[in-house]
């Protein structure tokens, strides 16, 4: 293993690290940045993987008809102008192999696997404010120490099922679509049940709807979804796009949602006729994406009244699409803004539901009471399963960082700082943690934006910052509080003045009970962001105390 840097320069406690960094979560899009970056800064790095291999997010999901809500184009890094240019994405939304290939291939050409460590979770990771350095426990028995942790764990990395009452009777088989099995799974001929309408449900329910005798759908909240558009790549646009990369690359930073190419819109919904309205839904509608139908007016997400109308424009597509009109009212959102929940894009979601082997069962008007040992009660019927698909989503931004014990020795535990909702400065970094790292962390855009743009900016800044205090010989940074409260504040004002508030969502931590009901996400935009993250470097890295 290769001695920290920090402590070759050093005649002090540094010596006994064993790496400049520990990343946690090193086979996930952000964690292979991280590495290529520390790689060419000659930083020496150990990184944990729970995964068997490289992938992260899209190691895990590997459900049918996974795919990205994000142009392929968009959603691939753009650290290396070759890579860029030779990768061929065939489709215009990568699926989940090709993706996984793209990352696999990521990883051969830049020769990251060499730093992680395949199949190891980390338990622990504690700091010590004496000789400033992390230790980091794994369940294989590691232990590594390092000057500065970085934790790469992914937004939706912690998988949850809910706690139904006799979930481990069931005598057929289960899955979670976040944790699907490598080999797939054949549905034909097997009476399934999926439980979940969120984007891994209504991605998945039209492929297992195709194989299945009969599928009974399990929803609890109807969400909006859109038409992805999915199609082949279409040669003209991606031999542009790849002219135009790094112009668009640069150009997406200036937008909020990080994917250059939308104008932002100028009006209001209110301030068109209704025929001038629905003839730009219209368009949206038929292009395909969120960003495109969002970005038909400029208060959709502001202003309710507005927003109502564009709800009203997918409820209205729905009821054209499903022939039984129950089914229909059913499917059509009611219960928050369109896009205050993440906007869902579909391929036949709703076009799956005039099936004859489809059946959609309300379970909010008859709750689940319990897993049985043939299948699954309602509080109105019982319903015989072969399978269960629990499409029931994930412990959000939190869940994989609250799942390791983060502590400063003699210090607060992370858990106990965040027992009333996450707290950070710039989601990149936690009053009282010296030396501990977040990308894509709850405050900042992540979740909000493009995921790949915002992990290239957050590392980017990250990595930028050890170089400035390995320039300099420091050995310590940390929030001070009054700035990571300040920024709290600020997300929280931001969130307000929207109607992202509105919504049950996960983005609220209302998807897990007992959770605090906090608006995580910084929701000002990818524009504003990184205005900020750049000012607070130009001024000294205000804000943070730099010390030893
Ligand atoms: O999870 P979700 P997901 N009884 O939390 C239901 C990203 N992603 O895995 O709304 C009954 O959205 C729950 O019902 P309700 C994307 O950011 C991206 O689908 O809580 N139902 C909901 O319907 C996405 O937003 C892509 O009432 C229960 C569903 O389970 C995020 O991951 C693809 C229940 C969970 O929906 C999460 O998506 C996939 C219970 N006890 C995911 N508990 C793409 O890029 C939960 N539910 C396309």
């Amino acid at each position: 293993m290769v001695k920290s840097g920090w402590g070759a320069t050093d005649s002090t406690s540094l010596q006994s690290a064993d790496v400049d960094v520990i990343v946690v979560g090193g086979g996930g899009v952000a964690g292979l940045y991280l590495l290529y970056r520390l790689k060419g800064l000659g930083l020496s790095a150990t990184a944990f993987e729970a995964g068997q291999d490289v992938g992260g997010t899209w190691y895990w999901n590997r459900y049918p008809g996974c795919r990205c809500d994000v142009d392929s184009l968009e959603y691939s890094y753009s650290f290396a102008s070759d890579l860029q240019q030779e990768w061929h994405w065939p489709e215009r939304y990568g699926t989940q192999p090709e993706i996984l290939r793209y990352l696999s291939h990521v990883a051969n050409r830049f020769a990251l696997r060499r730093y992680i460590r395949f199949n190891t979770r980390v338990t622990s990771a504690v700091f010590d404010s004496e000789s400033n350095l992390w230790t980091v426990v794994t369940d294989q028995n590691d232990t590594v120490r390092a000057p500065f942790c970085i934790m790469a764990t992914g937004n939706l990395s912690t998988p949850r099922k809910p706690d139904f009452p006799g979930i481990d009777m069931f005598q057929g088989a289960s899955y979670h679509t976040g944790l699907w099995p490598h080999e797939g799974v054949d549905f034909t001929g097997l009476k399934v049940g999926i439980i979940g309408t969120g984007s891994s449900g209504v991605q998945s329910i039209p492929h297992i709807a195709a194989q299945a005798e009969h599928l009974h759908v399990f929803q609890r909240t109807a969400n909006f979804s859109l038409p992805a558009r999915n199609a082949p790549m279409d040669a003209e646009i991606e031999a542009m796009h790849k002219v135009e990369y790094p112009v668009r690359r640069q150009a997406a930073y200036d937008t909020p949602f990080g994917i250059a190419g939308y104008p932002p819109p100028e009006k209001s919904a209110l301030e068109v006729s209704a025929g001038e309205r629905e003839r730009i839904y219209e368009s949206k509608w038929r292009y395909g994406g969120s960003i495109s139908f969002l970005y038909a007016f400029n208060d959709l997400l502001t202003n309710k009244a507005a927003n109502d109308t564009a709800s009203e424009f997918v409820r209205q597509k729905i009821r054209a699409t499903v022939k039984n009109s129950k089914v229909a009212d059913l499917l059509a959102p009611t219960t928050h803004p369109i896009g205050t929940k993440r906007l869902i894009l579909d391929t036949n979601y709703y076009e799956t539901y005039n099936r004859d082997n489809v059946t959609l069962v309300d379970v909010k008007g008859a709750p689940i009471e319990e897993i049985t040992r043939t299948g699954l009660r309602t509080t109105k019927g019982s319903y015989d399963l072969d399978a269960i698909v629990f499409a029931t989503g994930f412990d959000a931004m939190t869940g994989a960082m609250l799942d390791i014990d983060i502590r400063v020795s003699g210090g607060p535990a992370l858990k106990d700082s965040w027992s009333a909702g996450p707290r950070t400065y710039l989601g990149l970094m936690i009053a009282g943690f010296p030396n501990l790292f977040t990308i894509t962390g709850p405050g900042s855009p992540g979740v909000k934006s493009n995921m790949m743009l915002s992990i290239e900016q957050h590392t980017n800044w990250i990595v930028d910052c050890l170089q400035h205090l390995r320039s300099r010989r420091h050995r310590r940074i940390e929030v001070e509080p009054e700035a990571e409260e300040n920024w709290v504040s600020h997300v929280r004002e931001v969130a307000d003045s929207t109607l992202y508030p509105l919504a049950n969502s996960w983005y609220m931590g209302a998807n897990i009970p007992g959770k605090p009901l906090i608006f995580m996400p910084y929701v000002g935009g990818v524009h504003m962001y990184k205005k900020k993250c750049d000012e607070v470097v130009a001024n000294g890295y205000e804000g943070f105390a730099i010390s030893g």
